[in-house]
């Protein structure tokens, strides 16, 4: 191995796609090791599998999820209410702030099961978020593809960006007005995977434009 690839995988890369503003971090430190975190996450967080409104119909979201932190949210027709931080999720807050120099007041945690859970393509683009949002999504426990896709542009290809345990991405700047988002399920065996997104909810208001 070079020098060069060990100083990458510690270093912020800029994604290279039109319209978006995306770092991404191979690897950042946590102060403890991952494998603890995912079994400390998925053992101690009130997990709740959410029931969401498409066109009018209602879903179960094929993953868990928890809201925490200081303000509600709203997105896709359901209300979240926070539950109160943990020191861990602090921790991890100030963490990243530290590592992205944003500040954060909430946090979404994911939880995919297995290869059966998924999320959808969407944008994170509600009001609360404001214009253009700086969300930082650390990934723990088994990697799993990040899908890319611009709203208008036909001819770019979904960009893939597989994010490995211990990764950071940073979405601001215009990303959301330009390109959704979303996990695939897979057709080969995924262990669990947990993934938080850090973000700053402005105010309480009603979800999405
Ligand atoms: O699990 C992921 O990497 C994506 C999470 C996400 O897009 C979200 O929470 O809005
Ligand atoms: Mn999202």
């Amino acid at each position: 191995m070079m020098i060069s690839d060990l100083l990458s995988e510690f270093e912020i890369e800029r994604l290279p796609l039109v319209d978006s503003d995306l770092c991404f971090w191979r690897q950042v430190d946590l102060g403890r090791a991952y494998a603890g975190l995912l079994g400390e996450l998925i053992d101690t967080t009130d997990w709740r599998q959410q029931e969401i409104n498409v066109y009018g119909k209602a879903y179960l979201q094929p993953r868990l999820s928890a809201w925490h932190g200081d303000l509600g949210y709203s997105y896709s027709g359901i209300r979240l209410e926070p539950q109160p931080w943990t020191e861990t999720l602090l921790v991890l807050k100030a963490c990243i702030e530290a590592v992205t120099g944003h500040q954060f007041n909430s946090v979404l945690l994911n939880y995919y099961r297995d290869q059966n859970d998924s999320m959808g393509m969407h944008s994170d683009d509600e009001t609360d978020l404001g214009a253009q949002p700086a969300i930082a999504s650390l990934s723990l426990g088994d990697e799993r593809t990040f899908l890319l896709k611009h709203k208008s542009r036909r001819d770019l290809k979904t960009f893939k960006l597989p994010l490995p345990e211990g990764s950071l991405l940073l979405m601001q700047g215009n990303t959301q007005t330009y390109w959704r988002h979303g996990i695939n399920k897979e057709r080969y065996r995924c262990r669990p995977r947990i993934n938080l997104t850090f973000r700053k909810v402005m105010a309480v208001g009603t979800g999405k434009k």
